[in-house]
């Protein structure tokens, strides 16, 4: 015992020594210092049940408590002593229904942690109304030894119902946009085999209060319905189940012809009802607590219902009331665009959708890409959010950074997201915040929810690098908040991550909270959009005029000419700014009060417009790329600065990607400029060139980058 101790006590001493590959995400558990240990002392554990839920919230109460204080408590009765922890429900804990908790408040998935008196000595309860509650529960009580902070009281319930990971993984192994290795999912072993690695997503995504997952790519395959299929997929939610996370399937609207040979697919033809009926049936039947359906319907020459001119509604509908008696939902996407080069792309979702508000049951929830266009680093909000109050809308995020530098650029997506859900939508007046709208509090939706793109692969840090886990841990604190502040989850996630120390702590926040500003201004400044290199979206492209459409040309977008740059989406050009509502119309309407972050999404101005710094728009152009560029370096400077304080491992794999950034934000910039000069023709201030001829950065081959 002597023994153990004195090797715990090595062990706190130590600054971050041991090895580290990233595996385990933000659930490290390490030794906690002997400065914050009295407050988390636990004499016993009183935590009876053994529900699948209650046992894996022990055992990772457990798992903490051991790597953290050196032991995991013990549970025999020691009631006389200060220092209980009582875990459980009323159900599982009678002794709960004396200590007169608010229990009411917490809703079915929210819990409590409260500094009480049992038994005549000091305790601490962590309650909830349901086993996953209690889970909860217990990640919050752990992550709060983690980040060494007080154990307060504390009440927390999530805002909204539906907390997602789609995963646009393949059933072959790879990964849409994914960055991060091939796919967890392994169905050439499913379901013989289960991974250890789909507990430890299981924990991770309970930990931030992630409640359902779509293994599978929204570019949907038909075999994910067969019956070889559902029996992989049950396993992998029998995996899943005891961590409250559901599992739903993305599917392709024509699998009744590809799996069982119909001649039709329409919605409304009595045979094919009859197939998903069955279809859904076959499902439940393995998976009681299936979630439901995924569907992106009609969209980049997916097949759907429009293909037998019936409406997304009528699609949608058809499935949701077969869904409805087994308890599953339809998250229909409304990421869809005409085929026409006369309309604009940021119209399209509103003029197909809103006409059909009302019309769709209660059991389905539009699922809204954040912005009109793509993912973009920066986009205005979707103005669907502002037109469908009778219908439920739920968000969806792009955890992978498929836009913002894939694997290596370090961009910290909390201020993108807060930006989108903080959105003023004027839907009913002033107030009407897109969080507001997506938690269904706004207008009373039957269902709330945020869906996110994951970005996790099975490389040994999961999501490619060690901060783009913070990307993934964000989009589930806001998931479950929506109101929750970027920079207080980036320190949460900091702290827990590599150290508590503030040393530390404040710079690398600081760091992480203007990261996505500087990868907008090396990359898109000013309103910019879509100008990356085509199909792979990695690197510059604002020249690219590969692909069938006119809508997936770079100049489609940021229509470069002789007379200025940008979109005319006003009344005069697209009208999109007219979709908009209340004070964010008349802004995006009227170019002075536009803000710059939008300028050229909204407008098309000229190369000597007045910007606000007093700077002609080129000259704007310029600052910003360069100050892009610039803030790269300071991010590298603050890095290398942090090298006490994190393992080796971790410590070089960003320095090394911070490298790379450098480089290719240079790239950004100079090949962007290169390009937008021959329309400017405006001289380069300052001595400012790109080091190369315009010609050299439209020959890069893929996955090459100029040399500096
Ligand atoms: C785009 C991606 C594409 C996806 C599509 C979607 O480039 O791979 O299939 O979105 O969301 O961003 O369906």
């Amino acid at each position: 015992m002597r023994l153990l101790s004195f090797v715990f006590a090595l062990l706190c001493l130590g600054a971050p020594v041991r090895a580290e590959s990233g595996y385990d995400l933000w659930l490290r558990y390490t030794p906690v210092e002997a400065q914050y240990r009295a407050q988390y002392a636990t004499t016993w554990l009183l935590a009876p049940g053994d529900s699948p839920t209650l046992r894996v919230a022990v055992q990772e109460l457990n798992r903490g408590l051991a790597g953290m204080l050196g032991s995991a408590p013990p549970t025999e009765n020691r009631a006389a002593m200060d220092g209980t922890l009582l875990v459980g429900t009323p159900a599982s804990l009678p002794a709960l229904d004396r200590l007169n908790l608010p229990l009411k408040e917490l809703g079915a998935q929210g819990y409590l942690i409260r500094n009480v008196t049992y038994g005549g000595h000091k305790a601490l309860v962590i309650a909830a109304n349901s086993d996953i509650g209690v889970l909860y529960g217990v990640f919050a009580y752990l992550r709060r030894v983690q980040m060494r902070q007080p154990m307060t009281d504390l009440v927390s319930a999530p805002k909204t119902q539906l907390r997602i990971l789609n995963h646009w993984d393949n059933l072959d192994g790879t990964v849409e946009r994914g960055y991060a290795g091939q796919s967890i999912f392994n169905w050439h072993v499913l379901p013989g085999y289960v991974s250890p690695r789909i507990t430890d997503y299981a924990r991770a995504n309970a930990s931030i209060g992630i409640n359902g997952m779509v293994p599978n790519n929204v570019n949907a395959r038909a075999d994910s319905l067969s019956p070889e299929y559902i029996e992989k997929t049950k396993a992998l939610a029998d995996a899943l189940r005891p961590y409250g996370i559901r599992v739903y399937l993305s599917v392709r609207w024509s699998a009744p012809i590809e799996i069982s040979h119909l001649k039709t697919a329409d919605p409304l033809d009595p045979a094919v009802k009859a197939w998903w009926a069955a279809k859904i049936a076959e499902i439940y039947k393995s998976i009681p607590d299936f979630g439901g359906f995924l569907v992106k319907a009609n969209s980049e020459g997916q097949p759907g219902p429009q293909d037998y001119h019936r409406n997304h509604a009528d699609g949608a509908n058809m499935i949701a009331d077969l869904l409805r008696p087994h308890g599953g939902v339809v998250m229909w996407r409304a990421f869809v665009y005409a085929n026409d080069p006369k309309i604009d792309r940021a119209n399209t979702a509103v003029n197909e959708f809103a006409p059909l508000d009302g019309q769709f049951r209660d059991n389905v929830v539009l699922q809204i890409k954040n912005g009109p266009l793509d993912f973009q680093p920066r986009e205005p909000f979707s103005p669907l959010f502002a037109t469908m109050p009778k219908t439920s809308l739920m968000m969806e995020f792009q955890i992978t950074k498929e836009y913002l530098g894939q694997q290596t650029h370090l961009a910290y997506l909390g201020p993108l997201f807060e930006e989108v859900l903080k959105s003023d939508t004027y839907e009913h007046g002033p107030g009407s915040t897109v969080a507001k709208i997506i938690d269904g509090s706004m207008d009373h939706h039957a269902i709330s929810g945020m869906a996110g793109v994951a970005n996790i692969g099975n490389d040994a840090d999961w999501s490619g690098s060690v901060f783009n886990q913070a990307n993934w841990y964000v989009f589930g604190r806001m998931a479950w908040d929506p109101e929750m502040s970027a920079r207080a989850v980036a320190t949460e996630w900091t702290r827990q991550t590599f150290t508590a120390d503030p040393a530390f702590v404040a710079p690398v926040v600081d760091m992480m909270m203007s990261s996505r500003e500087t990868v907008v201004n090396y990359m898109t400044p000013l309103g910019l959009e879509l100008i990356m290199a085509h199909s792979h979206h990695m690197g510059p492209g604002p020249w690219d005029m590969i692909g069938p459409r006119e809508d997936w040309k770079a100049p489609y977008y940021h229509r470069a000419d002789e007379t200025g740059i940008g979109f005319d989406r006003t009344i005069t050009g697209s009208d999109n700014a007219g979709q908009y509502k209340g004070a964010a119309k008349a802004a995006f309407e009227d170019v002075t009060k536009t803000p710059e972050e939008y300028l050229l999404y909204f407008h098309h101005v000229s190369w000597d417009y007045k910007t606000r710094s007093g700077r002609t728009l080129w000259n704007e152009l310029i600052a910003r790329y360069q100050r892009g560029v610039e803030d790269v370096a300071g991010m590298q400077q603050v890095w290398a600065a942090q090298k006490p304080y994190v393992d080796v491992e971790r410590f070089d794999k960003t320095a090394s990607f911070l490298a790379i950034q450098h480089r290719e934000a240079i790239w950004w910039r100079d090949a962007c400029l290169a390009y937008f000069a021959q329309f400017s023709k405006r001289p380069f201030p300052g001595g400012y060139q790109p080091k190369y001829p315009l010609e050299y950065y439209e020959k890069m081959p893929m996955f090459a980058s100029p040399q500096p």
